[in-house]
């Protein structure tokens, strides 16, 4: 596989980050070629805009949107772009992350985000997520994901029997 980024990660805020390295190292287990950017839907409307219309002419395949909060990030990259936009709700302090989960979720008809778990396993799932697309057109990365779903349901059964005093 080439270098040349598949998939494009935004998050709202540097304060993302630590959620997002759940997404990031995912992706890397899949050696999936990633790029990632920390712009905001209303700090910087322009940048996230501009980065969502030359996504498709740069090659990536899949846009992974995290924010939190008004988490817009998602809604306006999904209007900017026909490729596929997952969003990540981010957990936040003040309403827990229900605030970004609805925010991201509750699209109009006819512009989808398709929003994952909040927080650390959503991250984890955008990613997986993203996989399985890309795993429509390629067979070797197809096989990885079956290895990796029977990799972990073996490890739930090797771990399945609790011992009772
Ligand atoms: C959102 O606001 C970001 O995605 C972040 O989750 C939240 C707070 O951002 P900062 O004030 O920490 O930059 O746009």
């Amino acid at each position: 596989m080439s270098n040349k980024p598949l998939v494009s990660i935004l998050m709202g805020s540097r304060s993302d980050l630590p959620t997002m390295e759940n997404c990031f190292a995912q992706l890397k287990e899949f050696d999936i070629p990633f790029e990632a950017h920390a712009l905001s839907a209303h700090r910087t409307p322009n940048e996230v805009i501009k980065l969502a219309e030359e996504a498709k002419d740069r090659g990536i395949k899949v846009i992974i949107a995290a924010a939190g909060g008004a988490a817009h990030l998602g809604g306006v990259i999904a209007s900017s772009t026909t490729l596929p936009v997952i969003g990540v709700p981010i957990q936040t302090s003040a309403l827990g992350g229900m605030d970004s989960l609805l925010s991201t979720v509750q699209m109009p008809g006819g512009i989808p985000v398709a929003t994952v778990a909040i927080g650390k396993a959503g991250a984890k799932n955008a990613a997986i997520l993203a996989v399985q697309m890309l795993a429509l057109s390629d067979e070797a990365l197809a096989k990885k994901l079956e290895a990796f779903k029977q990799a972990m349901a073996d490890k739930v059964i090797a771990d399945s029997v609790i011992e009772v005093e």
